[in-house]
């Protein structure tokens, strides 16, 4: 298949709630939307999940556009692609724009599941009809609303429930949260606010059941992170460290995590994303869909992806109406009980809505040389 054209987008969509990490707030959810058609006449969808700011890696939207325009976009028009794996490698001479590369990516992937008649879930091997999820919930202004918020989607039926801690915000709210739930599964999300000398701290953190402990320290560390995990009982999950399988082989090899979230945008790809769930797999290693609060199109890719076997742990895909009053896709992601029913259609399974993407527009630029 050879794509001729390719329409990016830049998008605003206003949130729901305001979401709050150890780094600051997103009230609006600005991102790139990627439209690729081929010769042939079929139309792929990518969605680019770098965020405005440089806060959770290096790339912003404006990086993305740049690398999107400048180099990658080049590289992949009017060349012939048979199947999504060989993107990376046209993309070998570019570094790292992990998120940049991933949005075409998904794109080509996209177009591979239609034009094999294949769902996308089908296309990269899973075999899940319907998967599990919790919710990340971000900071809130007091305690007694965290609680609130929390029992909320206990209530809601989602699987388990992530709180965003960051230092002054942790094992208070923690313990709080554990007495108001008990038997819940429960994890806490640092985005890289704390050191190793907050050991003491963290270790305090041990004592609340736990299913784990996401990123707590720097974003590039895993050599602080297997010092942190010989003293904890409670696993370490990595994210924001976890660039590539090589990353994923460094962090299991050292003992730096018990879990790893994997993150289609963070680490270039649904091709590189299959390769770690595999990685992970034959090591043991429990792995879950991490998320960033996509819009429709990156969801659905997020469900195909968590239709993989050793996506054991419920991720943070929640629905689109936790997120948006209206998404850009028909139908909306849908959680019943804590699940999502995988799509079996052709493609993502789910259809854009044009309607919404050009009320979303804020600006596009369209490539076609
Ligand atoms: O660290 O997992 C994270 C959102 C934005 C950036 C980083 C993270 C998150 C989330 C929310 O935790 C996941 C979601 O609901 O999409
Ligand atoms: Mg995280």
């Amino acid at each position: 298949m050879k794509i001729q054209k390719i329409i990016v987008r830049q998008l605003k969509m206003p949130m729901k709630h305001p979401f709050t990490t150890s780094f600051g707030t997103i009230n609006d959810k600005t991102f790139l939307l990627l439209e690729a058609h081929t010769n042939d006449g079929l139309v792929g969808y990518g969605e680019c999940v770098a965020f405005e700011a440089p806060w959770y890696t290096e790339e912003t939207v404006k990086t993305c556009w740049h690398m999107l325009e400048d180099f990658l976009i080049p590289v992949i028009l009017q060349r012939d692609i048979v199947h999504p794996d060989e993107v990376g490698k046209l993309f070998k001479g570019i570094r790292k724009n992990k998120m940049a590369k991933a949005s075409i990516e998904g794109a080509v992937w996209d177009l591979y599941a239609q034009a094999t008649g294949q769902s996308l879930a089908q296309a990269l091997g899973g075999k899940k009809e319907k998967i599990d999820v919790g919710i990340s919930l971000g900071i809130q202004p007091t305690i007694e609303k965290q609680i609130e918020v929390v029992g909320k989607y206990i209530d809601e039926g989602y699987k388990r429930i992530k709180v965003k801690i960051k230092p002054g915000w942790d094992v208070e709210v923690i313990q709080k949260l554990r007495e108001a739930f008990p038997d819940v599964p429960m994890m806490a999300d640092a985005n890289s606010a704390y050191t190793l000398k907050d050991i003491n701290l963290l270790k305090q953190l041990d004592e609340f059941g736990l299913m784990m402990i996401e990123q707590p320290l720097t974003y590039d560390d895993i050599v602080d992170h297997a010092i942190l995990q010989k003293q904890l009982k409670t696993p370490i999950c990595l994210d924001e460290s976890i660039l590539s399988v090589e990353d994923a082989r460094k962090a299991i090899e050292l003992g730096s995590c018990g879990v790893i979230n994997i993150k289609i945008g963070r680490v270039g790809g649904l091709s590189e994303a299959v390769k770690i769930h595999d990685y992970c797999r034959s090591k043991g290693i429990p792995v879950w869909c991490g998320g960033m609060l996509e819009a429709g199109i990156g969801r659905a890719h997020n469900i195909a992806l968590t239709s993989l076997s050793n996506f054991v742990l419920p991720g943070d895909t929640a629905g689109s109406s936790h997120y948006f009053e209206e998404d850009i896709i028909e139908p909306e992601v849908v959680v019943s009980d804590g699940t999502i029913q995988v799509p079996q259609t052709v493609g993502i399974g789910y259809k854009p809505k044009r309607k919404a993407i050009e009320k979303f527009t804020v600006s596009l630029k369209e490539y076609n040389y």
